[in-house]
This record gives C-alpha cells, sequence and structure tokens, in this order.
C-alpha cells in the first residue's frame, strides 16, 4: 500500500527544514485544520437542520447550533486562541478585531469563515479562506507580508489548499480516516486557460475594460463558468487556468470582496502557483489596507489571461 502523506505529517516535515523554527507556526497550522475538521462536518450535515433540529448540532461547549457562518466563526476563532500562538485574530464576521492575552505570540490570522455562505441551503460548494502574518506594531499589514494562506473547500471532497515559503500544496479529506492526505504537490497554475468567470449579470456596471474583455472572450472559445461562491471559483482557476474576476462596478465602486479576508490570501496562493492577481492594474499584496473590512475589486488567474483583461484599459 502506497503511504499517504497526512497534512499533520507535512506541516511537522515541513518545520524540521528550518533550522530556526520553534514550532510556533506549526502548532497554528495544526488548530486550524482542526477547526476545519469541526467546520466541515457541520458543514456536511447542513441539509439535516430541519429534520434532526438544532439540537443534533452541538459545539464544543454543547451549545445549540447557531447559524452556520457564525458557528465557523466561532470554531475557528476558539481553536486558533487554543493554540496560543495568535495575538490578533480578525474576521469577517467580527465588528473588529480581537487582540488575545497571548503577550509572546507571534502571529495574526485573519479569516472568512464560510465565504459563499447563500449557496449553503442549495447545497453548492462554500469555503474558509485564512491568511497568517507576523505580529506586528501595525494591526493591518500589506498583503505581501503574509506568511502563509490558505483554503479549504467544502465541495463533492474537502480540501484543504495552503501556501507558504512560495509553493501551494492541497490535501483531500479521507473521512475514513479523519485525515487530510497530501494530493496535490506544488500546484502549478496553467500559463493560460479557457473559462472566464465573472457574474455577467452585472454586466451594464462594469468598468469600459471588463466589458471589453467580456466581449473579447465571447469571441474565442472561452466557457463561462460562475459558482458565485468565491472558493469554488478560484479553486476551479488555480487548477485549469482561466480567470475569475469580482470588478468594481457602478454599484460597488470598490468592488464586493475583503481585502484581509478573500482577496489578500487567494492572491498569494494564485501568485505561488505561477498566477497572478491584480487589483485593478497592481497587485493588491502591495495596497496598506486602511481598515479591517475594506474591499477591492480582484482580477485573479492564469498570467496569460489576467494580462489580456489589463490589455484592454
Ligand atoms: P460573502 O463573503 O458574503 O459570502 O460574499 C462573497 C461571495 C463570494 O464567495 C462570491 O464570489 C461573491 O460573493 C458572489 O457575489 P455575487 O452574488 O454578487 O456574484
Ligand atoms: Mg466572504
Amino acid at each position: 500500500m502506497k503511504y499517504a502523506k497526512t497534512l499533520t505529517d507535512f506541516i511537522l516535515e515541513e518545520e524540521r527544514n528550518f533550522k530556526e523554527a520553534t514550532g510556533s507556526f506549526s502548532l497554528l497550522m495544526l488548530y486550524i485544520e482542526q477547526a476545519a475538521k469541526v467546520i466541515a462536518s457541520h458543514v456536511g450535515r447542513s441539509g439535516l437542520v430541519d429534520i434532526i433540529g438544532a439540537s443534533g448540532y452541538k459545539n464544543q461547549s454543547n451549545d445549540d447550533v447557531q447559524k452556520l457562518d457564525i458557528f465557523a466563526n466561532t470554531a475557528l476563532t476558539e481553536s486558533i486562541r487554543a493554540s496560543k500562538q495568535a495575538g490578533l485574530i480578525a474576521s469577517e464576521e467580527m465588528e473588529s478585531a480581537l487582540i488575545t492575552n497571548e503577550k509572546n505570540a507571534k502571529y495574526a490570522v485573519f479569516f472568512d469563515p464560510l465565504d459563499g455562505s447563500s449557496n449553503i441551503d442549495v447545497n453548492i460548494s462554500i469555503g474558509t479562506i485564512f491568511s497568517i502574518y507576523r505580529m506586528n506594531e501595525r494591526a493591518l499589514q500589506k498583503g505581501i507580508k503574509q506568511i502563509a494562506a490558505g483554503y479549504i473547500i467544502y465541495g463533492p471532497s474537502i480540501m484543504f489548499v495552503y501556501t507558504c515559503e512560495n509553493k501551494v500544496h492541497g490535501f483531500t479529506y479521507d473521512p475514513s480516516i479523519g485525515s487530510f492526505l497530501l494530493s496535490h504537490e506544488n500546484i502549478r497554475t496553467p500559463e493560460k486557460g479557457n473559462i472566464y468567470s465573472i457574474n455577467e449579470a452585472y454586466y451594464n456596471t462594469f468598468p469600459q475594460y471588463i466589458q471589453k474583455y467580456v466581449q473579447y472572450a465571447k469571441k474565442t472559445d472561452m466557457k463561462l463558468r460562475y459558482v458565485g461562491s468565491m472558493v469554488s471559483d478560484v479553486h476551479r482557476t488555480l487548477l485549469k487556468g482561466g480567470v475569475f474576476m469580482y470588478p468594481q462596478d457602478t454599484r460597488s465602486p470598490d468592488g464586493k470582496l475583503r481585502l484581509m479576508y478573500e482577496v489578500n490570501p487567494m492572491a498569494l496562493i494564485m501568485q505561488n502557483a505561477g498566477g497572478m492577481a491584480v487589483c485593478e492594474s497592481s497587485s493588491p499584496l502591495l495596497i496598506q489596507p486602511t481598515h479591517l473590512h475594506e474591499r477591492q475589486p480582484l482580477l485573479i488567474g492564469s498570467t496569460q489571461n489576467v494580462k489580456d483583461i489589463l490589455s484592454f484599459i
């Protein structure tokens, strides 16, 4: 039987490659992995809520179930706190950042606990996104300072994808043993793909260069795919190539996606897989965030496809 490396093995092995490693980062990652499993198990039973009722769901403290995105937020926050490695925790579901009492903690963690949560009711893939920085006097650092970022996709199979040290790896959950197994080592996104992904219903509100690109795409052999769940759309783009777009438009001049929880972690993953991400014309990773819940437009995917869009500016 072939030995399959688990995410836990992998994280610990990576740690051994760093002479100065103290184990602190690995510990944080292992607690995030644990929270991902708890969230996955709840997401997997979300359709049963009307049948078995709220009492079918208990969290670790035995409280009754909350809305799934609030549950995911609590599960991640509690798990990251329990690791004692984070000095700052912030999420799309929290009004302000949580400063923990861990004085020597080295890391700051930002996350979107359940992205695309409007898709839960109709059994469409959703995800969790996280982003890790070193603690700094400045709570909001540029995306380029992320030391790791990742997402968990709750789809037909559950995957944990993360980037650290310029590499992107994917792990698929095996429920029979309760572990994520290395299934996609060193993911490289294709240089060019034939799928574009955008909510075309907003076409009339898009900036002109996006409208021109969409018109151009329709004249090529490109296909349109849009799940409306960013983790799913970006995951497909990462593996198959192409481009995902959530531009600014006249309804939302800054776009919809949040810089700290959605745009920056995905941009780092895509960049480290050899792809490209831009806000309008430059990398979101270079933006100095001005507030926690800041939004930014995003074009992300295969380098050639992103460049094609920029050529219409
Ligand atoms: P959310 O964080 O409230 O779930 O919103 C983000 C989601 C993304 O997953 C997705 O790409 C986008 O909203 C879809 O928005 P729209 O319905 O405008 O196309
Ligand atoms: Mg979100």
